[in-house]
């Protein structure tokens, strides 16, 4: 028998205790979704909160229809609405039916800083975008009736400052020129863009559940003859001592397969059928589903488990393991290669809003590329999109907001204070997901300056610990000769534009130019797997040109072409025994909107290879049949200590 451990221990919840559940419905549940048509305004003067529009039963007028969830940027004709700066407001007025003792109004994310009033009460603030945050309404429901009007008014503002992440500049030019000084490269989409829901519980419910495999074991065969997931339950509310808790474990068939009556303990499975990650030769396509389990969590009184008091159910419990070798990313003790495409969350007219069109658009694409990964590149996605991964075998590089960290006062105390924030707040609420087996910290900071290196030694230092058996990766545009950060990481991540940003043209410097930077990286961290989590050229669809020249359709294709060969000499994918480069990540699946520059056309970021509107470039199917090919290629388990 081989026991497989994580290569970072199970993280205990007393570090961190409040992630916020998924809204589900179940039998002790419901939920409501207050997406649709919200009253909106832009508030250009920021007077809003001084002249207390959040107690006012309409907000002030011009007041305009903005659909939730969206970004607000692209959704009018208006120019001035499209490059707000600073806040905006919006307003809904609802019907509460006294069904259930607590309701909580969640809002899945807003960007960027958010201030909630119920009924002319301040009841929650938030800063950072992508992430959830959410409010008991109970103490704010006076009336004691059967049903009551709750007013919902929100303030969100989109500045962004040098401590918020991302970081940013204000700078007002003159009165009527306000410009967002940035070093990232997204259009800065701002509002409610993700759901707004509302969801009831019990007095006492199920606050928060923590899961992983601990260990798999595997026979001579490896066949997965057992398994041991670790699991802790917080239960809030007012009784929560005297409930009782049953956990269980259910197969696809339904059937429980393990449960236990403590609130923290481990389930053992016997004959487990294990989560894979898609697109490998010992696995599944990308279009087929990955095995997964059901977690189910009753609360009950004494002697009353047939009327229960809460109970919940995550269903996307995946059952595998993640180790790091020197040179191979290990999921269930087999050599893993990531291969698939990054991504922004961004659409036509919804900019960054969550859209279950666009979201199965997504998966169908990745199926038809053969893709296995993504980064979500630069923020945490909107949670839908872990569920349909952990579905898929997709696998996740979960990535925070810290992107054009690029200048010396970003790394400040308050700065590292934030960014530990939003980790947590990535961590609980995404640890649970199989698919998520990397954290990404931060993408392409400045980590050549003096100053970035204490403020990263700190931050994977409270990182680590909680981690919850994830490697952590450095997504870097340095170099091995002058990054001074890597060395805290476990694998190492390179973006390269080589023959965009340089090189203008010269293909025929890219095999040999990526080859010596991949081995300078590898000499420096002999330890440490390295892939190439960004390269790409920005592609018009339709232009043309043979020889291949800038922006043609034709040029993406040899850009690819000529990186895959400096890949594949050292891959581990295709050289077990020697390779270590485990994965390579195309900038980017779509194509996406900036901020207007001379290098961006029509405010577009043409480096996708698909358009924005989801239709391929030639160069998506030279990846397609890359990828198919990697499905040919068996891998073989290397026995190591
Ligand atoms: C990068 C960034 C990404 C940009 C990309 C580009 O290195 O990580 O956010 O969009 O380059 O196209 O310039």
């Amino acid at each position: 028998m081989i026991s497989v451990y994580c290569l970072i221990a199970f993280a205990c919840c007393n570090i961190v205790t409040q992630g916020l559940l998924y809204p589900i419905e179940t039998e002790t549940r419901q939920i409501r979704s207050l997406d649709g048509i919200w009253q909106f305004r832009l508030d250009e003067n920021g007077v809003g909160e001084s002249e207390q529009w959040f107690s006012m039963p309409q907000l002030p007028e011009p007041t305009i229809p903005m659909p939730v969830p969206s970004a607000f940027n692209d959704v009018t004709q208006n120019i001035t609405v499209h490059r707000h700066i600073g806040w905006v407001w919006y307003a809904k007025n609802f019907y509460l039916h006294n069904t259930a003792p607590r309701w909580v109004l969640r809002f899945q994310a807003a960007s960027y800083e958010s201030r909630v009033w119920i009924n002319g009460q301040s009841a929650v603030n938030h800063s950072g975008g992508h992430l959830p945050f959410e409010t008991d309404l109970t103490p704010f429901i006076t009336s004691g009736g059967n049903v009551s009007v709750v007013r919902v008014v929100v303030a969100v503002n989109n500045t962004l400052t040098t401590t918020s992440l991302p970081p940013g500049e204000l700078v007002i030019h003159n009165p009527t020129y306000r410009e967002l000084v940035t070093q990232f490269d997204i259009y800065n989409y701002a509002g409610i863009d993700h759901s707004v829901i509302l969801y009831s519980t019990s007095k006492s419910y199920v606050q928060d559940i923590v899961i992983d495999t601990q260990s798999i074991d595997f026979d001579s065969q490896h066949i997965a003859t057992s398994a041991t997931l670790n699991y802790s339950i917080t239960i809030g509310g007012t009784e929560s001592n005297v409930l009782r808790v049953l956990v269980q474990l259910i197969d696809a068939n339904g059937v429980i397969v393990a449960n236990n009556s403590d609130s923290q303990s481990r389930l053992v499975v016997e004959k487990p059928h294990l989560w894979e990650p898609c697109g490998m030769n010992h696995t599944h396509p990308c279009t087929e589903e990955s095995y997964l389990y059901t977690l189910q969590v009753t609360l009950y009184n004494e002697g009353a488990f047939n009327e229960p008091v809460d109970v919940y159910r995550i269903p996307y419990i995946g059952i595998r393991t993640i180790r790091l070798t020197d040179s191979q990313f290990l999921i269930n003790e087999r050599p893993f290669y990531f291969h698939g495409v990054n991504a922004h969350e961004d659409s036509d007219i919804r900019g960054t809003g969550f859209d279950d069109v666009i979201l199965a658009k997504h998966f169908n694409l990745y199926g038809w590329i053969h893709g296995n990964t993504f980064r979500t590149s630069h923020y945490p996605y909107a949670e839908e999109f872990y569920q349909l991964a952990d579905r898929f075998g997709i696998v996740v590089i979960g990535q925070t907001a810290a992107i054009g960290m690029n200048r010396e006062e970003y790394f400040s105390d308050r700065m590292l204070a934030h960014h530990k924030q939003v980790i947590v707040e990535m961590f609980t609420r995404d640890r649970n997901h199989p698919s998520v087996v990397m954290w990404c910290l931060a993408n392409e900071p400045q980590s050549n300056l003096p100053v970035s290196r204490p403020y990263f030694s700190a931050l994977v230092n409270f990182t680590q610990p909680i981690a919850a058996g994830r490697p952590l990766i450095l997504v870097t545009n340095q170099y091995a000769n002058n990054d001074l950060c890597m060395e805290f990481f476990d694998i190492i991540g390179i973006n390269r534009y080589v023959a965009w940003y340089s090189d203008y043209g010269r293909l025929d410097q890219i095999t040999s130019t990526i080859s010596q930077d991949i081995a300078s990286w590898r000499s420096t961290y002999p330890t440490k797997p390295i892939l190439v989590s960004e390269y790409g050229v920005d592609t018009i669809p339709g232009l043309h040109n043979d020889p291949p020249l800038m922006f043609t359709e034709e040029y993406q294709t040899e850009f690819y072409a000529a990186y895959h060969l400096a890949f594949d000499n050292v891959s581990s994918l295709l050289h077990p025994d020697t390779g270590f480069f485990i994965g390579e990540l195309p900038w980017t699946m779509f194509d996406f909107a900036t901020e207007q520059s001379t290098i961006r056309v029509g405010g577009i970021n043409h480096k996708g290879l698909f358009t924005r509107q989801r239709q391929p470039k030639a160069a998506a199917f030279l990846l397609k049949h890359r990828y198919e090919q990697f499905e040919y290629v068996t891998t073989t388990i290397k026995r190591e200590a």
